[in-house]
């Protein structure tokens, strides 16, 4: 039986951790076919790791888009870095046309190591473009506070207060990561509007945890596309993700990655 296939709309990270290139190992792993429309390209200075974004052409990222929709079709589809208002816009429109099943929106605002939006002025748009036709929208807590207009999140109560509110803008569910807010835990917050569902995990201690993210929204699409229900694709992507972040390693000082392999390997 043919795989079924799933797209990433998302940017390149040269690194290989995160971006299309996580998107794309997570597809292998959990053995969907993978096909990607890249919206930017970023690479780091060697010295201080400092992130260099080049935006893909609107036209190109439009033709690649309609290499997938209508030129192949998919069975579920992701996106993560999206630079500019113009290109959240135009995905967003794009998105909505093709009637995709399942859509999953990764609402990328920051790097890992940086603290401040990249593109503070992409909030706005990704609520207006993007969270209206989400199945699922997988904020970690920084972007959960900006998408629900609140400050840091603190406790839990106010991680699901986020949920609330981002459920509110039009989503059907909301998953938001907590990696930082508990001293001995991390955890996946599922808000389907009506039920708060906890995955909880005793808390690694790694700085290696580049593409984390990445790969939890693409493994939720991966598994949306194979047909299992947002609560059992959120379990599997939370087990994914986690297993790969107890396997993660170095690249260099800077940066280290979830190692992809790690749940296939210890299953
Ligand atoms: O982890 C967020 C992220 C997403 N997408 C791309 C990235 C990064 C962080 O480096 O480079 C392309």
């Amino acid at each position: 039986m043919a795989p079924k296939k799933v797209l990433t709309i998302a940017g390149s990270d040269c690194s290989g951790g995160a971006g299309i290139q996580a998107d794309l190992k997570t597809f292998q792993e959990r053995d969907v076919y993978g096909m990607s429309v890249l919206t930017v390209l970023v690479a780091m200075r060697p010295e201080n790791w400092d992130h260099v974004v080049w935006p893909v052409d609107l036209e190109m990222i439009k033709t690649q888009f309609r290499t997938i929709f209508p030129g192949i079709g998919a069975d579920a589809a992701k996106t993560g870095m999206l630079p500019t208002v113009e290109i959240i816009r135009t995905v967003g429109k794009l998105l909505a046309a093709a009637k995709i099943a399942h859509l999953v929106i990764d609402p990328v605002m920051v790097c890992k190591g940086t603290s401040e939006p990249l593109f503070p002025e992409n909030t706005q748009a990704m609520i207006e473009h993007l969270l209206p036709i989400a199945e699922v929208v997988t904020p970690n807590t920084f972007e959960a506070a900006q998408l629900a207009g609140m400050d840091e999140l603190k406790s839990e109560q106010e991680v699901e207060e986020a949920a609330r509110r981002i459920h509110a803008l039009g989503c059907k569910n909301v998953v938001i990561k907590v990696a930082r807010i508990f001293d001995e835990q991390t955890a996946d917050l599922l808000y389907d509007g009506q039920t708060f569902t906890w995955f909880r995990e005793k808390r690694i201690s790694t700085s290696w945890t580049h593409g984390a993210g990445c790969s939890f929204s693409a493994c939720i699409a991966a598994e949306l596309g194979k047909g299992e229900s947002v609560l059992q694709a959120c379990k599997t992507a939370h087990d994914f993700v986690y297993a790969g972040l107890k396997s993660s390693f170095p690249l260099n000082q800077h940066i280290g990655p979830i190692y992809h392999k790690a749940l296939a390997k210890n299953a």
